[in-house]
């Protein structure tokens, strides 16, 4: 027993050409780093502001945690780790959708449009786990639907009720909204590539060459970090307006 256990290596290796392990390591550092930043700086904004910016540090907190744990199990599993992975969005995505109706609050926006924005993005996170792992042979069919619901969240952004509550406030609220917007729509379509690189269908042989989880990790810290500066950019000139 003592021997087995003095043998089992603390640290799994990580091979120096492992770029998914590598990433990993990265996306998990990146997120505990803008985690510290968005919480430290919270106080220093407005009351009215203070919650976005807590959620900004609520978003990359969380996927700093599951990015702990996806990073070990990568190094000792060699797996994509999709539990981890679906977990960590189910959790976050919704938290970026309470983002959009917190921003827009202060301009008159109803929770029936954080609502209808979270279960959009819920529909579209489950059609995606039930085609990577239990419907796997119909991944094309789920990715579809997921597709689906990931357009009617671009639709409701930028041309539907959120987008009139913006346009009618106007400055520095309409810009924010119009970058977390530009997110949502060229951001967000990083993850269909990855869906599309690590599941079978018609798209065989041209996503093919590319890494699910490389794909899925950068996705993750452009749109979460971003996100968040996003917030943060808008806290910060409304608050040296005031
Ligand atoms: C922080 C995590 C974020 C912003 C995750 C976003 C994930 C998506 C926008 C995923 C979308 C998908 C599709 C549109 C179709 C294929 C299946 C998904 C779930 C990968």
């Amino acid at each position: 027993m003592e021997s087995l256990i003095t043998s089992l290596p603390m640290v799994a290796k990580i091979a120096t050409n492992d770029y998914v392990g590598f990433t990993f390591f990265v996306g998990c550092m990146a997120m505990m780093a803008a985690a510290a930043f968005f919480f430290l700086s919270m106080n220093s904004f407005d009351k009215k502001w203070r919650t976005s910016i807590l959620v900004s540090g609520l978003i990359t907190f969380i996927a700093a945690v599951h990015y702990w744990y996806m990073r070990d199990y990568w190094a000792v599993n060699g797996e994509s780790p999709t539990f981890f992975r679906y977990v960590d969005w189910i959790l976050t995505v919704p938290l970026m959708c309470v983002e959009f109706y917190l921003i827009l609050k202060v301009a008159g926006a109803k929770k029936s449009l954080m609502w209808k924005l979270i279960l959009l993005s819920v529909v579209m996170l489950v059609t995606g786990y039930l085609g990577e792992t239990v419907y796997r042979d119909q991944a094309q069919i789920w990715g579809l639907i997921s597709g689906i619901a990931y357009f009617v969240i671009v639709y409701e952004i930028w041309l539907g009720g959120a987008n009139k509550i913006a346009r009618e406030a106007g400055g520095a609220v309409l810009s924010a909204h119009r970058m977390l917007c530009w997110f949502v729509l060229v951001g967000w379509a990083i993850y269909p590539i990855g869906y599309m690189a690590g599941t079978p269908g018609w798209y065989d042989g041209i996503f093919s060459g590319l890494s699910m989880d490389v794909v899925y990790n950068i996705g993750d810290a452009i749109n979460k970090i971003g996100f968040g500066l996003v917030v943060y950019n808008l806290a910060v000139t409304a608050t040296s307006n005031e």
